[in-house]
């Protein structure tokens, strides 16, 4: 296919609000950008607001995109994920040529990753998977970018997105992550952490109004306070700015209007049934997803409040202190939370052999997304330190803030528990801590009932290989089955 005219550096479908920002965040960083929509008009409105941004070319076909763009053509796809995505790919694939890149840049599951990308390459195609993290804002003034696919169409794309991902101290929000589908798997567990810091902050605002007794006014200020220090985060900084918020009809602190209903497109779902999979215990963002969910199941809620008292039971704290213990339970359980994710991370990237660079991970979510943090600095020293990390819980930093605040969160958590406040993230984080020091846990007595309900065997403390014991047999003797 000849394209003489091509003169786009690269080209991108699909112009709703995450791609006509991502459009403009090319265009304004310098490159020359080939811009199409199924519905034309979306096009042309993008280039009459904002062609003087940078360079657009408008196309109104698919045949038109494809043609402005110079080879290898990059072509970005931001359409809904799922079915809209295979549309736009199938039509695509046809009129490019050999070599040409293909990249969703849209919240695809990694495995529709991997099968786009396998149909691709027989085709002779790059296709690449990228996770863009930061909503409409991230994508018009600096994503954080998790790019997946081969090395060569990263050398292609690499001069775009790190231009226009967010940068923090000189260095691009933005990496090849991996092969075919590790940017979108990166994407998904960066949402399934943001499922669990949001459930965390929202634990904390309900014990600090329900346990002592703040108004949202003053729970704004606590959350102010703490965003000068550890916590320091894009979600902690909008907590505060969303709790001094007043509804101007009804004069109301807004977040008492809002039905207490939370939604979720599917990412911290897909995030737990992948954990799942993987055996990875990721229990901070699997009850922040469960917590959701139960949120939303109106019905029993309405039916568990008319048979149970709705009434809190008072527990009396010092307010002043209350809050230290809640900031010190909300760090911990933080903590515990990303090392969760972190570990499902490494796992995924074992188990699919992806070369995932953790530290590089956590380099790249320090700005532009949604969970960007101080906090991050701290995961991505831990690595540069350590690379092969067993767990980001037992690094000197983290071990500090985890035992000095192991007290507090405790004491929350009993507060928590004798006020009916529910508290899942937090409780379940605790108990993973606890978990994991113990010194024996009762899986022993698991081992043993399984053993005796369906011969499936276990191993002993104090010799190697495999044993059954036939319980039913008259004193019970012990076969070794296997070394
Ligand atoms: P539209 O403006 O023509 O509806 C978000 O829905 C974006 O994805 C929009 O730009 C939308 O185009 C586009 N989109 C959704 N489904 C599509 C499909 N099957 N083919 C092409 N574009 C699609």
């Amino acid at each position: 296919m000849g394209n003489d005219d091509a003169r786009a550096t690269i080209g991108l479908t699909g112009l709703a609000t995450m791609g006509r920002n991502l459009a403009r965040n090319i265009a304004r960083n310098g490159h020359t950008i080939a811009v199409h929509n199924r519905t034309t008009s979306k096009m042309t409105a993008l280039i009459d607001e904002f062609g003087d941004e940078g360079d657009f070319v408008g196309c109104e076909s698919l045949e038109d995109l494809v043609a402005a763009v110079e080879r290898p053509r990059a072509i970005v796809i931001m359409v809904k994920a799922g079915e809209a995505t295979d549309a736009v790919v199938d039509e695509l694939v046809p009129l490019l040529d050999e070599g040409d890149i293909v990249v969703d840049a849209g919240n695809a599951h990694y495995r529709d990753t991997l099968r786009r990308q396998e149909a691709l390459e027989e085709k002779g195609l790059h296709f690449v998977g990228m996770g863009v993290s930061g909503g409409e804002e991230g994508a018009l003034n600096g994503p954080s970018i998790m790019v997946g696919g081969s090395d060569h169409a990263y050398e292609v794309l690499q001069p775009v997105v790190e231009s226009i991902a967010a940068d923090v101290d000189g260095t691009p929000c933005c990496a090849h992550i991996g092969h075919d589908g590790a940017g979108h798997f990166v994407k998904m567990v960066h949402n399934g952490i943001e499922y669990a810091d949001m459930q965390l902050i929202a634990e904390s605002y309900d014990l600090l109004r329900s346990v002592a007794g703040m108004t949202p006014a003053e729970v704004a200020d606590v959350f102010e306070e703490w965003n000068g220090g550890d916590l320091e985060s894009f979600l902690i900084e909008m907590t505060a700015d969303v709790l001094r918020h007043t509804d101007a009809e009804t004069g109301e602190p807004f977040v008492d209007v809002v039905r207490d209903a939370a939604e979720q497109k599917g990412t911290g779902r897909w995030t737990v049934q992948d954990a799942l999979d993987l055996g990875v215990p990721i229990t901070g963002i699997a009850e922040a997803t469960f917590a959701r969910s139960l949120s939303g199941h109106t019905e029993q809620r309405a039916a568990a409040r008319e048979m149970f008292s709705t009434t809190p039971e008072e527990v009396d704290v010092d307010r002043d202190s209350f809050v230290d213990q809640v900031r010190a339970a909300l760090y911990a359980s933080k903590v515990v939370a990303y090392a969760q994710g972190f570990d499902q991370i490494a796992a995924g990237a074992e188990e699919r052999g992806w070369d995932i660079d953790l530290g590089e991970v956590a380099t790249i979510w320090r700005g532009g997304c949604i969970i960007r943090a101080q906090f991050l600095d701290r995961i991505r020293e831990a690595y540069a330190d350590e690379p092969d990390l067993t767990t980001l819980l037992t690094t000197p930093y983290f071990a500090e803030a985890v035992t000095d605040g192991v007290d507090a969160w405790r004491e929350v958590i009993v507060a928590a528990v004798r006020g009916g406040v529910p508290t899942p993230a937090f409780s379940s984080s605790l108990a993973y801590f606890d978990g994991l020091r113990r010194d024996r846990l009762p899986a022993a007595l698991i081992q043993a009932l399984r053993d005796d309900f369906g011969a499936h065997t276990y191993e002993r403390v104090d010799r190697e290989g495999t044993f059954h014991t036939r319980w039913a047999e008259e004193g019970r003797p012990e076969e070794q089955v296997s070394d």
